[in-house]
């Protein structure tokens, strides 16, 4: 037993070499300096603010932010006079020419700065989509890849008091190598699209940690903490002041602390939400989260939480925002989404394809919505690129430290809907195996591949499948794959004792769009669809979670139909103005009868 404890506890904590300029856990609990509001912006499709005519980098750059010292100086830009932005949100729905927009925007903001002695500063970005080049008074702090994951540069030694200004090139490019790659189903939303912030920590500080149920029990706490700074060794107390828990540890060299400690705590769950203040006291920081505790595993084709059976009650959710349009970003926007969730009936969300903003996550954990979090490997990757593969693995790393700590999120998922191939394969262990070696406390999963065996009878055997917890699987009858009976007349076999999650199914319907059950585009065609994909999901014996697609319309360059989808992708059981479709409520009646 011993020996087991040790090697999982180890497991626990991630590599160090990983974490040297990793993302600095729960900033809202420390001081911090919103930059959010209106940024200057120049829209720059050439990026001529990057490279000279010979398209090589240049050293006078927009980041330089200059201004003509003299009425003959030439100088081709001026971020003052150019127009503004808000941050957070992203550039296509705040002004009609750049709705189609991919390129490069440049974003400006100056703030002053008091610096107190011993303390650090770092800029904190929730999201830019896709990459980021951050220049702080002309000099280069670093650069980001990735549209959906936060990240931070520590900028102590560039701040001054006065007249600083942040310069972020924000370049939303589709390309091929990316992650996503060129083709998806979602609007290529760009720029600053969640919170930008300073962060002031002392000079030594907690830079991460992790407080969780231990794999294989509901009575005892494992993780770490991680400080990073001049003074690693440090004592760390660790305190639930509820049930009167304080434990001590000591960090070694590199500055980590294993946790350990039994806790006899109310588990977390959507009946009971409970989440616990937990206060971490180092003898330089201290920084405090609320936490919820609870067991996740499978056992044959059971997802059992806290040990007991349970279903998945889900629905598929975009990063969109209700009523207004373009990426949600705000605590109100997630509590919107999820509470229509919480209206259908469900305990589960599927954030698709990408991990959301900080506020669904926070208020998942609040409301009781188990959620499942994903990563954009979608579709049809370059499976065979080291540097794609690099990509995946660093935005799976940054989802993972981002919400490591949340009860809410029960499962990883690595991939969507990629089609087979032995570099696909090694490509996705791989993501496997980083994500348990990060985490040993959640599920993986992935939405797989599945085929016909013959005209009544799918199959699940896609090779992927051995490695996942829990089996995923998207599937289109009534839809793309003849019409809504065909689901009557099918049956599901699966190659692996493991539970299975239907994690998309459905049909558009545009609201307020009427017609007989089998005019396409109307609400009694998608109720139609539902009530035989439910009947057909009924009969799934491995079935231990459903999550149709979509919980709202969400738009997609991916569809045009004039009058109809008019640029929006329109599976939503709610429309993209909160209205609810027919389906919904057949839905509903289904999880109604689950409960
Ligand atoms: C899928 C994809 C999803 C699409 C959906 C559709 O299988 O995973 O991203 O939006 O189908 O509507 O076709």
């Amino acid at each position: 037993m011993k020996i087991f404890l040790v090697i999982s506890l180890l497991l626990l904590v991630p590599s160090v070499g990983a974490q040297q300029v990793g993302l600095i856990a729960n900033t809202d609990s420390r001081k911090t300096i919103s930059l959010d509001g209106q940024w200057q912006a120049i829209v720059d499709p050439y990026e001529s603010g990057f490279y000279d005519y010979r398209y090589r980098p240049s050293d006078n750059g927009y980041f330089k932010n200059a201004k003509p010292k003299s009425k003959s100086d030439l100088i081709e830009y001026d971020f003052d006079k150019s127009a503004s932005l808000k941050v957070p949100g992203d550039w296509n729905t705040q002004s009609e020419q750049l709705f189609f927009y991919e390129g490069t925007v440049w974003y400006k903001k100056s703030f002053d700065y008091q610096r107190r002695p011993n303390t650090r500063l770092f800029v904190y970005f929730g999201a830019a989509n896709y990459q980021a080049d951050v220049y702080l008074n002309g000099q280069k702090v670093g650069q980001h890849e990735g549209g959906f994951t936060p990240f931070n540069f520590e900028i102590t030694n560039l701040v001054q008091t006065n007249g600083n200004f942040l310069v972020v090139k924000v370049d939303n490019k589709r390309r091929r190598d990316a992650v996503p790659t060129l083709m998806t189903d979602w609007w290529n939303y760009g720029g600053l699209t969640r919170n930008v912030k300073l962060v002031e920590t002392p000079a030594t500080f907690i830079h991460d940690y992790s407080i969780q149920l231990q794999p294989g029990f509901r009575d005892r706490i494992g993780g770490f903490v991680k400080l990073s700074g001049d003074k690693l060794n440090q004592r760390i107390t660790v305190r639930i002041p509820e049930p009167g828990i304080s434990k001590s540890f000591t960090t070694d060299r590199n500055g980590v602390a294993v946790i350990d400690f039994n806790a006899e705590l109310k588990l977390w769950s959507p009946d009971n939400p409970k989440l616990y203040e937990v206060i971490i006291e180092a003898e330089t920081d201290h920084i405090n989260d609320q936490i919820g505790f609870r067991s996740v595993e499978t056992r044959g084709v059971e997802i059992l939480l806290n040990g007991k059976p349970i279903f998945l009650r889900g629905v598929c959710i975009h990063e969109e925002a209700p009523f207004r349009g373009g990426r949600a970003y705000s605590r109100e926007d997630a509590q919107t989404l999820l509470g229509w969730a919480r209206e259908l009936g469900a305990n589960f969300v599927r954030l698709a394809h990408y991990p959301h903003n900080e506020f669904m996550i926070r208020e998942a954990d609040r409301m009781g919505i188990l959620v499942w979090s994903e990563i954009p490997v979608y579709w049809t990757i370059l499976w065979e690129n080291p540097p794609t593969l690099e990509n995946a693995r660093n935005q799976l790393s940054e989802m993972i430290a981002r919400d490591k700590n949340r009860a809410a999120v029960v499962i990883w998922s690595v991939a969507n809907e990629t089609p087979l191939s032995n570099a696909r394969l090694s490509f996705l262990k791989n993501l496997i195996t980083h994500a348990r070696s990060l985490d040993r406390t959640r599920l993986i999963s992935a939405a797989m591949e599945r085929h016909y065996i013959n005209a009544t009878t799918q199959m699940i055997d896609d090779p992927l499948g051995e490695y996942l917890d829990v089996l995923g699987c998207n599937e289109y009858v009534g839809w793309y794959d003849g019409l809504p009976d065909k689901a009557d007349r099918l049956e599901w076999k699966s190659k692996y004792q493991k539970p299975l999650i239907m994690s998309e199914f459905g049909g558009d319907a545009r609201y307020g769009h009427h017609g007989d059950p089998l005019t396409r585009w109307t609400e009694e065609y998608q109720e139609n669809l539902y009530r035989h994909q439910i009947a057909m999901l009924k009969r799934i014996p491995f079935l231990r979670g459903a999550s149709p697609w979509i919980l709202m319309d969400f738009r997609s360059p991916r569809r045009p139909l004039p009058n109809i989808q008019d640029y929006w992708n329109r599976k939503g059981l709610i429309s993209n103005r909160g209205e609810k479709k027919k389906a919904f409520y057949v839905m509903q009646q289904w999880y109604r009868e689950r409960e």
